[in-house]
């Protein structure tokens, strides 16, 4: 259960790009009265607690402070973004044994200051991650969330967003399965207005070819975003207060997120993105998407590739 909605307690663990700036945003949105910041670089902490206070007289008053991992004890949500970032050339899933240790070290000590609240994970591979902190922590399913494809849905929508002149908000489309590069984009769900995208694209003279493009571009736009200017952050940033929000307000919203798969998708024991109810007990439900059978199969692929990530990371 949430802390009282007057007071609700969120700690980030990770100070770097991404953690810096998942923390502007919840201070730009006024979320969460009392947001704590952990790292092994303390003095990094320190400063962007001292920064992000002066923000307090443009937005809303909060307690922001550097912290340990007891301060985990009565938090509501905690966001783990600690890790090595992408290196140019590098996969997500080269990340892997780098990021599982440096995992396995912070989720204990969290567990054990008694930390009931919700993990979200964002660190990469973040699906691989998001179900090595649920096995680490030994928390039910639904209490443990991946940031999943929900970055990479919001570049889909931004895509079409601009292909066919509307605004991203007004479009329904989720990119799924892995976040990286199996992943892909579910169009025969997507629609904009109450428009499948397919039979728009159609109208507007926009080909198959056409959107196959613009899916490519959204897988490889962490790439292009990394080869200039070296991390990818405040898109991240923003999708992690949105999950964020979605808890601490208890919404009920539907949201690309790295879910645990029960039999969905014919798919088990694993962690992946697909659209899921987020509320204040986690993920409420997972809404499995129609999708086509070619879809499915990219799923079923997608899932795959992380199995054997997965398998060989937590042999
Ligand atoms: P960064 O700027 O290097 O920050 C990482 C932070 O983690 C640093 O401040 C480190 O000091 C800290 N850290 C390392 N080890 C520990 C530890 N044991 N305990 C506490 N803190 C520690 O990296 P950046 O912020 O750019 O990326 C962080 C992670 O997010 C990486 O794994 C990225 O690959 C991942 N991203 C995930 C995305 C997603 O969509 N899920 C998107 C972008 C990046």
């Amino acid at each position: 259960m949430l802390s009282s909605t007057n007071h609700q307690k969120v700690v980030l663990v990770g100070d770097g790009a991404v953690g810096s700036s998942y923390a502007y945003a919840m201070v730009q949105q006024g979320l969460a009265e009392e947001f704590v910041i952990v790292d092994v670089i303390k003095d990094r902490t320190l400063g962007d607690a001292l920064d992000l206070e002066d923000a307090q007289a443009f937005t809303a008053p909060k307690k922001i402070y550097s912290g340990e991992y007891s301060d985990c004890s009565d938090a509501d949500v905690v966001v783990i973004t600690a890790g090595a970032p992408q290196k140019p050339g590098e996969s997500r899933l080269d990340l892997v044994n780098k990021n599982m240790k440096i995992l396995s070290s912070i989720v204990k000590p969290i567990v054990d200051s008694g930390f009931d609240g919700i993990f979200v994970v964002a660190a990469n591979p973040v699906d691989v991650l998001t179900y090595a902190t649920w096995k680490f922590s030994g928390f039910p399913k639904e209490k443990v969330i991946g940031s999943g494809t929900s970055l990479d849905s919001s570049r889909l929508r931004v895509a079409l967003g601009k292909k066919f002149n509307v605004d991203p908000r007004s479009v329904d489309a989720y990119i799924m399965g892995e976040h990286g590069d199996s992943e892909f984009a579910a169009y025969s769900t997507a629609t904009i207005g109450t428009k499948p995208v397919k039979v728009l694209a159609k109208e507007k003279g926009v080909s198959e070819d056409d959107l196959a493009k613009l899916e490519d571009d959204v897988r490889n736009k962490a790439y292009e975003i990394i080869n200039k200017k070296g991390a990818t952050f405040y898109g991240i940033g923003t999708s992690l207060m949105r999950i964020s929000k979605a808890i601490l307000r208890d919404e009920n919203a539907i949201l690309p997120v790295g879910a645990y798969m029960d039999g969905q998708y014919g798919l088990n024991d694993i962690y992946i993105g697909t659209p899921a109810i987020i509320n204040s007990n986690g993920i409420g439900e997972i809404i499995e998407s129609p999708l086509s059978a070619d879809e499915l199969k990219k799923m079923q692929d997608s899932a795959a590739t992380l199995k054997k990530v997965l398998n060989d990371g937590l042999a």
